[in-house]
């Protein structure tokens, strides 16, 4: 019991150190740990406090999440039945295969928490030998003072599944030692992570998530629309919907986006009701695109050209539905989506 509330004693100490943003827990790294300590076996087998010394290795798959195995060596331990020594120097060897948690994986200072299963065995000098598969808890820190080591402290429960008579092995372990972290050495500096190094980079500070080009430029990308109207007509007719509706999911996911809508008319008519019947068609798309799709209407301009523009001639009936049309280029940043 007495060990037990030293174990809780110096986990709140522990936990309140302050914690820095520098070095920290790196994903994909190799993690060897040399620790020592103490083991408080209860008394199920009459066993004594002992030292215990130990080397494992862990492999963590991203910031949060590893595995570990562990080899434990714990020795000089006495077996004693009320004020006699019964047997003296048992060695414990422990194997052990943990999961383990860690948190605040972006600081110094990184809690966590593992368990896992494993065996052991107890060997006396007088044939008290015992060997059981066991089961532990634990929880502990790392306190990293630079990228590859760090300090480590641990407390395990280690229970064992078979029992002597009606007795079982347990006992709390507690340990510190060095934890020394392997990570995969980043090709060079790349500070806003886009993939390309800082000495290449032509655009440093690219926004997360940005498709870049081998300069480390965000891509550009382009879409176009042309919508035909009738005669003397502002109304986007129904089968451009789907047509609309692409531009505004263009817009709507591809940040910085922005576009000039240009309405046109053909030509006849007198220029200046043209010109508004220009301004109205392209309105109308810029509405539709806001009230129909909840695009942001900052990023859209919309300006009428009048009958200034043809794309077609204006002496067949096929040439002037051409020239009856509101086109516009749409330009954002690619991004992942
Ligand atoms: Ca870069
Ligand atoms: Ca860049």
């Amino acid at each position: 019991m007495k060990s037990k509330i030293l174990l809780i004693a110096v986990f709140a100490l522990v936990f309140c150190f302050p914690a820095l943003a520098t070095a920290q827990m790196e994903p994909e790294s190799l993690h060897l740990s040399i620790m020592g300590g103490a083991i408080f076996p209860d008394h199920g087998l009459n066993l004594e406090n002992g030292a215990i010394v130990g080397i494992g290795l862990g492999y963590n798959f991203n910031k949060n999440w590893g595995i570990e195995g562990f080899g434990h060596y714990a020795f000089n331990i006495d077996n004693k039945l009320g004020p006699e020594v019964i047997d003296t120097d048992n060695d414990i060897f422990f194997g052990r295969f943990n999961a383990i948690f860690h948190f605040a994986t972006d600081y110094n200072f990184v809690p966590y928490i593992t368990a896992g299963l494993g065996a052991m065995k107890l060997e006396g000098q007088n044939n008290h030998d015992y060997s059981s598969a066991t089961a532990n808890v634990g929880l502990g820190f790392k306190y990293f003072f630079n990228e590859v080591v760090a300090l480590r402290m641990e407390a395990n429960e280690v229970v064992a599944f078979k029992k002597e008579g009606d007795k079982r092995f347990s006992a709390p372990i507690i340990t510190a030692g060095l934890t020394f972290q392997f990570a995969q050495p980043s090709a060079c500096p790349d500070s806003d992570n886009d993939g390309v190094c800082d000495t290449l980079d032509k655009c440093p500070g690219t926004p997360a998530g940005y498709r870049v080009d081998a300069d480390g430029c965000p891509i550009a990308v382009t879409i176009t629309l042309d919508i035909k109207f009738d005669f003397d007509k502002a109304v986007v007719k129904p089968q451009y919907r789907t047509e609309v509706q692409r531009v505004a999911e263009f817009l709507n996911s591809h940040p910085g986006s922005t576009a000039v809508i240009e309405g046109h008319t053909d030509s006849r008519g007198n220029d200046a009701y043209n010109q508004r019947l220009s301004e109205r068609r392209a309105a109308a798309v810029r509405n539709y695109l806001v009230d129909q799709f909840n695009v942001d209407p900052s990023k859209l301009t919309s300006i009428g050209y009048g009958e200034s523009r043809p794309i077609a001639t204006n002496e067949t009936a096929e040439g002037r539905a051409e020239n009856r049309r509101v086109v516009g280029v749409f330009t954002g940043t690619d991004v992942d989506q």
